[in-house]
């Protein structure tokens, strides 16, 4: 494997979109630590520890992508109006839709008037079929494999965000002869891990497992009360942050063209993601209350990567086994709580810590909580 500098792909600028955000922020860092030019564009302020070139633009305005694509040899591109289940259900999707597809073919349109030699596209296990996904029973261990997508001739994605992802992919693969280093698409499975949103709204289940269960926990009741949306016999698999970033670089560094899938091959199912949470942070499952809301968006009833494809293509596996994974996620959402709680007196930390553990009503896109 050529390192990524002395690729041609990199000789110049590496433009990461979403940069701002959880994974492109992840992969941006990574390859700046490993000599590469790096610039980011994102809607989001500049994180304190970004130390490379930050541009914060809005991606659906044209003239800002032909702007930050200057000088640019490879595209990242996470850019995307995203979230876990609370986020993507059907009252976003059409929100959802027209700001990624708008994003999405703005990028590639100046991509491409501007000669970039490769990109990288991050798309989602959204792209699978629902019919795939629909059962526990039927699908206890059901691994979604590559080809699965147009399974049965016709697809049928998650949703309005599953759909951008498909029509994504399918973008690229047409213009892929546009792309000398050519193009990559990864299908991201759910990643978690340190840096992730937690309490926005946009969290998914592993961020908001943890949340609740540190919440419980500095709450002291003797018994913990533990909320779980849907009936917590879906499953899902979830990839931890450096796994994900490892299996990206590799993809950017081979000429495999993908789509490949960037997952665990290990399905859980959210019960057991609850107690292994409740087990991270030391609290006893045996003396926990569960509660479930079936009001809740639940999305697919269960889903699994099948990495046969991604360990043949790139020799890629996870490596961080998700016990290890959501203790390294709860110890840091632990300190994101700690200053949360700072310069709060008892009775405010307490209302902040019911709010932390039950679900919390939120303006999407602020900063400012309100307790449900
Ligand atoms: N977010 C969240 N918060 N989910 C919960 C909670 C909770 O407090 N309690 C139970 N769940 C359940 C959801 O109802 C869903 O059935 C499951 O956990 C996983 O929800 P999720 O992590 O929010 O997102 P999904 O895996 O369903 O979907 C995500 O898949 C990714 C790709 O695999 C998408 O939201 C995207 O983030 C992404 O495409």
């Amino acid at each position: 494997m050529v390192p990524l500098q002395d690729q041609p792909t990199a000789s110049k600028l590496i433009l990461v979109t979403g940069g701002g955000g959880f994974v492109g922020a992840a992969v941006a860092k990574r390859l700046h630590a490993e000599g590469n030019r790096i610039r980011v564009i994102d809607t989001v302020p500049r994180p304190s520890d970004s130390y490379f070139e930050y541009i914060q633009g809005d991606l659906s305005d044209p003239s800002c992508c032909k702007a930050v694509m200057q000088g640019v040899g490879t595209i990242l591109h996470f850019a995307a109006n995203m979230g876990g289940m609370g986020t993507i259900h059907e009252g976003n999707d059409f929100t959802i839709y027209r700001d990624n597809q708008n994003i999405t073919l703005n990028v590639l349109d100046a991509a491409v008037r501007n000669g970039v030699s490769c990109i990288l596209f991050a798309s989602s296990a959204c792209v699978y079929p629902d019919h795939l996904q629909s059962q526990v029973e039927k699908n206890d261990d059901m691994k979604l494999s590559e080809v699965d997508a147009f399974d049965s001739g016709h697809p049928s994605p998650q949703g309005l965000y599953g759909l951008e992802k498909l029509v994504g992919e399918m973008l690229l693969q047409l213009y892929a002869p546009k792309f000398s280093a050519g193009i990559r698409i990864a299908r991201l499975h759910n990643v978690y891990g340190p840096g992730g949103s937690w309490h926005d709204g946009r969290e998914k289940a592993p961020a908001a497992f943890a949340r609740k269960a540190i919440a419980a926990k500095k709450l002291g009741d003797d018994r913990a009360v533990f909320e779980i949306w849907g009936d917590g016999r879906q499953r899902r698999s979830f990839i931890y942050i450096d796994d994900c970033v490892e299996g990206l670089l590799r993809l950017l560094r081979s000429d495999y063209p993908g789509p490949v899938n960037i997952g665990s091959d290990r399905s859980v199912s959210m019960q057991d993601l609850a107690e292994i949470a409740l087990g991270a942070v030391g609290i006893d499952v045996s003396r926990t209350t569960f509660i479930f809301d079936s009001k809740k968006p639940v999305g697919v009833q269960a889903r699994n990567s099948d990495n046969r494809l991604v360990k043949k293509e790139l020799g890629w596996e996870p490596q961080i086994s998700l016990e290890d994974g959501m203790r390294r996620t709860a110890r840091w959402i632990d300190e994101e709580v700690r200053g949360l709680l700072d310069g709060h007196d008892d009775s405010d930390g307490h209302s902040i810590l019911l709010g932390l553990q039950k679900s919390i009503v939120l303006d999407l896109g602020a900063t400012m909580l309100q307790f449900g």
